[in-house]
């Protein structure tokens, strides 16, 4: 029998159409190499052109699916998605304060790419109070962390990048990644920020197309980086590196968004380039 692979915890909630949240964490971190533990927090009935419904769990559910996990099996990463009510982002503050030392990924997710509004003011309230202390790197997009920054909805525009981490960095977590994708720029600049400033900036192709889960892709990507032993910095090159090519072989299965190929290294070309590569 094999050693097991680096296991990563994520709490999320259910996308029946596959491309984004825990079903997304799942093929994400199967695909970079780790067994993923799946804690469900909500499920939604959505296909890939919208969200219709959310049924929230039950938070007592939340903590003993995490719980009954924890108690059997190590655990190298967390990663939190959306987290649907207020007493939801209490219990999973709960059960991950029991564990200081293990990496802790944030997705502070407020809606989907397509709009749907999964966030209301309390529950960011709840997350900025009860779980950035806790997280070694939170993730939003440039809207969300403006968004989370300020303390109502008004001037969004106010607040440049640079200010927005720094708001959200004295919140206590340790890094924030701010995406750029939602920004008037040619390629897609992702920054990395700590207390000191900017840690690490990287610019990619802008690909065409809307696509259906990259956000989930790129936080679990850094995660099973995380618990593959790497550092923070690499985690997020590493990640944005993974991710980009997911979307590069994104494909479009219904009527709306693309879906990243989170298994696109297995397409024989991939393979072979991998092989000649390896040959230098
Ligand atoms: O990408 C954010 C996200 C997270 N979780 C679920 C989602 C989405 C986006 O649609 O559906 C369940």
């Amino acid at each position: 029998m094999s050693l097991p692979p680096p296991i990563v915890l994520s709490f999320a909630a259910s996308d029946p159409s596959g491309g984004a949240g825990i079903q997304a964490d799942i093929l994400t971190l199967a695909g970079m190499g780790c067994h993923p533990l799946t804690v469900l927090t909500a499920v939604t009935v959505q296909d890939t052109t919208g969200v219709e419904d959310i049924f929230v769990m039950d938070p007592e559910w939340v903590i003993d699916q995490a719980r009954t996990v924890l108690q059997d099996m190590p655990v190298q990463a967390f990663k939190i998605g959306m987290l649907g009510s207020v007493e939801i982002v209490a219990a999973i503050a709960e059960v991950i304060s029991d564990y200081p030392d293990i990496p802790l990924v944030l997705d502070p997710v407020l809606a989907s790419s397509r709009g749907d509004m999964f966030a209301n003011e309390e529950v960011i309230s709840a997350m900025r109070e009860m779980l950035f202390s806790q997280a070694t790197i939170i993730t939003p997009n440039s809207i969300e962390a403006r968004r989370i920054a300020l303390d109502h909805e008004d001037d969004l525009e106010i607040l440049n990048l640079k200010q927005s981490a720094d708001q959200l960095l004295q919140w206590g977590c340790s890094y924030v990644l701010i995406k750029g994708a939602h920004e008037n720029t040619p390629q897609v600049v992702n920054v990395l920020y700590d207390v000191n400033g900017i840690v690490r900036s990287d610019a990619w192709q802008r690909l065409p197309g809307s696509f259906h889960g990259s956000g989930c892709t790129l936080s679990s990507a850094i995660a099973a980086s995380l618990a593959h032993g790497m550092s923070i910095t690499d985690s997020v090159y590493e990640a944005q590196e993974f991710t980009w090519h997911t979307l590069k072989a994104g494909f479009r299965p219904g009527m709306g968004q693309y879906i990243p190929d989170r298994f696109f290294w297995m397409e024989s070309d991939n393979l072979e380039e991998e092989a000649d590569g390896s040959d230098d």
